[in-house]
């Protein structure tokens, strides 16, 4: 009650500086003066070291961009107006300080990473000055320190069931660097549609990839190699890692329309879902796949699915022939088809020096502990959380509830998901994971973080697919980065709708909690 109290009156008594302080994820600790540093035309950036030019690139760029100042760039050890400096004080990932007096801007870090969120948080205190009559841009004194909760902050897009293309992914990585997400993980096969190019297997794009959710006898649709190269260092020019996302042994049916010879029949419903487990080419077939795939995303981490496929050797499929195999591996010890497929994938990626990464479906699969991230979704099932800990694993949070974005924002909304008619607002994003994670859980170093998973079944187009990140892409920021004695949702809030005008002055079409209108 007094921290709210002290807010109210803090923004009252300071609005000039409060505005000056809209950064979203809210930083660690912020102390702010009372005085100015300008700068103009005339402004150096300067590099404590070589490696830092193309950060201060990118700085120049952005300040040319968005406020016409051309700054030079300079690896003159001598003091600029913006000083970028590598210091050696060991510290969290991501950490840095940012100094502003008024003579000028220090940004110091452990890591290029921590300089890249100085800079972040530098260019979100200027995004709402305008220059003054000699052209000069006004900041206000302060000093920032500041450091992630989680190194994971993950946003997942799902390409399979729309494909939106290269233009739009590197609009959503730049909004991903604006709040300091650092995980792109890249769903791009699914039962719609095959979107990554193979050059052992061209049917997977060229008939694989010629459907969405919503037209089933689309134009193919696809990234090629070289796309994905370019998506991928765009990425990691904003330090932010691309993860693929290759579904098995179900979500297949696209696979399965190009190369009908893999295909392991069906489950309730829907037709050619599975790889087929019991021919011994799929294996190798899914293993040269994962290699082309692998080679193209240097994290080396692929995720392999791994979802809503029924359990049990029984249950997988009726082909006659695969039955019939599936008797075989019975007798030969298998008991768990799905698992033994798994992790027969998963040491396939293991081999090629990849981590696997999975949906919670693959905790009971015995993969190897240290090599295994775990993404915890079913939020009604909380035992799948609590065995992945148990078993060691990684985990990253992503629960339907609160985190999926497909999910609606407001009960009055009619087009989207619900859960049981419960909707996913951006107070329930903002308040992830305190107040859902029991506190035992929550202090278990395994857990590495949190991400917002956009499925698009029901999202056909960039608006559509504007209206369900924006603003809920801030809240997950504010849920990832910040700590939880430093949240106070009244302050999110107030700075959010600094944020709301930036999504208007970039053509964004967002969802806005504050308007009774758009209830
Ligand atoms: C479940 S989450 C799925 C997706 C759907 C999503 C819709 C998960 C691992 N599988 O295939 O798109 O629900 O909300």
């Amino acid at each position: 009650m007094k921290l709210k109290l002290f807010t109210v009156l803090f923004l009252l008594s300071g609005y000039v500086q409060a505005q000056n302080l809209t950064i979203i994820p809210q930083p660690k600790s912020i102390i702010n003066g009372t005085g100015q540093f300008n700068f103009n035309n005339h402004a150096t950036v300067s590099v404590s070291d070589t490696s830092l030019l193309g950060l201060a690139g990118y700085l120049q760029k952005e300040i040319s961009q968005t406020k016409g100042l051309t700054l030079t760039v300079s690896n003159n050890e001598a003091a600029g107006a913006i000083n970028l400096v590598l210091a050696n004080t060991p510290q969290t990932t991501g950490s840095y300080t940012l100094n502003v007096t008024t003579d000028r801007i220090t940004i110091t870090s452990q890591s290029k990473e921590g300089i890249f969120y100085g800079l972040t948080s530098l260019l979100q205190l200027v995004k709402d000055q305008q220059r003054d009559n000699d052209g000069d841009l006004c900041i206000t004194t302060c000093n920032i320190n500041d450091a992630p909760r989680y190194p994971w902050r993950g946003l997942m897009l799902d390409e399979s069931r729309h494909f939106f293309g290269k233009e739009k992914v590197k609009q959503l990585l730049n909004w991903m660097a604006y709040y300091k997400l650092n995980r792109f993980h890249w769903h791009l096969t699914d039962a719609q549609g095959w979107r990554i190019e193979i050059k052992k297997y061209p049917k997977l794009t060229s008939i694989g990839g010629a459907s969405n959710y919503s037209n089933t006898s689309a134009e193919p649709q696809y990234y090629t190699q070289d796309d994905i190269k370019e998506i991928v260092a765009y990425a990691a020019a904003r330090f932010i890692t691309v993860i693929p996302e290759i579904d098995m042994p179900g979500h297949a049916t696209a696979a399965n329309k190009a190369y009908p010879e893999f295909s392991g029949g069906s489950v309730a419903g829907y037709p050619n879902f599975t790889f087929n487990p019991a021919n011994e080419h799929t294996y190798q077939y899914l293993a040269d796949i994962i290699k082309e795939t692998n080679a193209l995303f240097p994290a080396h981490m692929i995720h392999l699915g791994g979802d809503e496929v029924a359990y049990g050797i029984k249950a997988w499929s009726l082909d006659t022939a695969i039955a019939h195999m599936m008797q075989k591996m019975e007798f030969e010890g298998v008991t768990d088809l799905e698992h033994y497929f798994f992790k027969r994938m998963a040491d396939t990626v293991t081999n090629m020096g990849s981590k696997v990464l999975a949906w919670d479906e693959a905790t009971g699969a015995n993969l190897p502990a240290d090599k295994t991230i775990i993404f915890w979704w079913r939020q009604n099932l909380p035992g799948q959380l609590h065995l992945a800990l148990q078993k060691n694993y990684q985990v990253v949070l992503c629960p339907r509830l609160p985190l999926y974005f497909d999910f609606e924002q407001d009960s009055q909304h009619v087009s989207g998901r619900k859960w049981n008619g419960v909707v996913n607002r951006i107070t329930d994003v903002y308040n992830f994971p305190d107040r859902q994670i029991s506190p035992d859980e929550l202090n278990s170093k395994q857990i590495i973080g949190v991400q917002a998973n956009i499925w698009t079944e029901r999202i056909a187009s960039e608006k559509r697919l504007d209206f369900m990140l924006f603003p809920r892409i801030a809240g997950l920021a504010e849920a990832g980065w910040t700590a939880p004695e430093q949240k106070d949702e009244f302050a999110f809030n107030e700075r959010l709708k600094s944020d709301l005008k930036n999504y208007d002055s970039a053509g964004i079409y967002y969802y806005d909690p504050f308007d009774p209108s758009y209830h």
